[in-house]
């Protein structure tokens, strides 16, 4: 069975950025659950942003679970990449993200590599970035291993990182790191808008070790306000038995209770 869940951003820096619900999170879990959602999608400025028994507070008062936490506000707040040409910064940018992992853990999530993967660039080439990015997945698979939880690594399209593009690439970084890694890969339908043959076959490319889904349309807009065709994308999750999450990563067009709404409407559609 899939499960629903929103994404709900805190983080300043990230303005306009593909977040459906901003700033309030005692609103968002209220509105969430009011939708019929089962889960929320949490971007905070770090680990320390929200304290945890408010957390636990808020999902158990509307019985929603906490789908995942993303870790990207360690590239946007504090510029780390775990593929950085600085030791000590990739050293820091492991730090970060294992501080989200032991948040998120305690609620059952795992922590989303985004951004946090940074790119090749001048100071380290292609194979030294792929080098550092496998060490830190393995390393970072590891400490989330304490929670029986996967971390989930999000291949990004070609203008926001040229690491990992594909499903089919991302399903061969899997196999090089081996089951026991413990990495498990999120197929965000826009990425892959962009990236794939057809957004289908990505998924079949991506097939087990897809663990997460980022669900919104072609163009970031709502899940209905692109022309993605989702009846052969969900046909896909199904044949790859995929039971996790549809979150909404979408921009809050035309607004955030409008685009909760519209992808709540989708997800009935396509999965309900
Ligand atoms: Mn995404």
């Amino acid at each position: 069975m899939i499960k629903s869940s929103v994404t709900v951003s805190l983080v300043d820096e990230a303005r306009g950025g593909p977040f459906v619900y901003w700033d309030d999170l005692a609103a968002a879990c209220g509105k969430a659950k009011g939708l019929g959602y089962d889960a929320i999608e949490l971007f905070a400025p770090g680990a320390n942003a929200v304290d945890k028994g408010e957390l636990k507070g808020l999902l158990e008062e509307h019985g929603l679970e906490l789908a995942a936490v993303g870790t990207g506000a360690g590239m946007v707040i504090h510029g780390l990449s775990l593929t950085s040409g600085s030791a000590s910064e990739r050293e820091r940018a492991r730090g970060f993200v294992k501080e989200m992992i032991d948040y998120g853990g305690e609620f059952g999530a795992s922590a989303i590599i985004g951004s946090m993967q940074g790119r090749h660039g001048s100071e380290v080439s292609p194979d030294q970035a792929m080098g550092y990015l496998k060490e830190a997945l393995v390393d970072l698979g590891h400490h989330a291993k304490a929670y029986d939880m996967p971390l989930i690594y999000e291949p990004l399209n070609r203008y926001e990182t040229n690491l990992i593009n594909r499903m089919g690439d991302g399903a061969a970084l899997c196999e090089s790191l081996g089951e026991g890694a413990n990495v498990v890969l999120l197929a965000d339908l826009f990425h892959m808008n962009i990236e794939e043959t057809t957004v289908a076959d990505g998924v079949r490319d991506g097939g087990k070790w897809i663990g997460h889904v980022h669900f919104v349309d072609s163009n970031r807009r709502p899940v209905g306000l692109g022309h993605t065709d989702f009846g052969p994308i969900v046909e896909a999750l199904k044949d790859i038995g995929y039971d996790g999450y549809a979150s909404a990563e979408a921009f809050a067009y035309p607004d955030s209770d409008e685009a909760a709404r519209l992808t709540m409407e989708g997800y009935r559609r396509w999965f309900g």
